[in-house]
């Protein structure tokens, strides 16, 4: 029961944060406003303008005169439409930029690269999401306050009270003089109950503000 919810509560989460990713991946019009895919746009400047995150969109927009060619670094260099990585030729291209890194585009139309049809798009990793239960924080709280009680006064009860005890006030047991210290034995241990460790709590604490923000997400 309680694992199958909290498994729905974690697919949720899940499914809610994807679709906020989609929310968020940008169409990026290549050459766009001012200009397009063509050897009149400085494309360069184009994308020094704008910023590529992964899970964006390239969409390329031409006419039958392009097409778009992703290739290699060298090949973009030199303009070598020979063997390129992927051709495509049915305007509007779209591609998504699924990794961080550098990608380069020309076009495959004789001379178009070298008149400066060509882009590296330059792509940065998404933001990283708020960190929920990093390990670090847990190790600095754990170890300090082990050590209080220790040192604190030693409970009296067990060898002083056993002479006395002829209580004064009860008359249970009057069996012998002997005074029998396992009467007394009842009053042993007040013994500090063990602390609930600060890394135990900081665990559930966690997991509640996981569980909330999860809540939070949903709504
Ligand atoms: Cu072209």
């Amino acid at each position: 029961m309680a694992r199958a919810m909290m498994t729905k509560i974690l697919m949720s989460v899940v499914a809610t944060m994807m679709l906020f990713q989609l929310a968020l991946a940008v169409d990026h019009n290549v050459g766009r406003p001012d200009g397009g895919w063509d050897q009149s746009t400085n494309l360069g400047s184009w994308a020094s303008g704008e910023t590529f995150t992964v899970g964006d969109n390239l969409v390329f927009t031409y006419t039958s005169l392009h097409d778009v060619l992703e290739v290699t670094k060298d090949n973009y260099d030199s303009c070598t439409t020979s063997n390129p990585i992927s051709t495509n030729g049915a305007s509007p291209t779209t591609i998504t930029l699924t990794d961080a890194g550098n990608r380069y585009f020309i076009c495959g139309t004789a001379g178009h690269c070298d008149q400066g049809m060509k882009v590296n798009i330059q792509t940065v990793a998404a933001a990283t999401p708020p960190p929920t239960s990093s390990s670090p924080p847990p190790p600095s709280d754990s170890p300090a306050p082990a050590t209080p009680p220790v040192s604190t006064d030693t409970p009296p009860p067990n060898e002083d009270n056993a002479p006395p005890p002829f209580d004064e006030n009860a008359p249970a047991p009057p069996v012998t003089s002997g005074g029998s210290p396992n009467n007394t034995g009842e009053t042993t241990n007040p013994l500090p109950t063990p602390e609930p460790s600060s890394a135990a709590t900081f665990k559930i604490l966690n997991l509640v503000s996981m569980v909330g923000f999860g809540f939070l997400m949903m709504l």
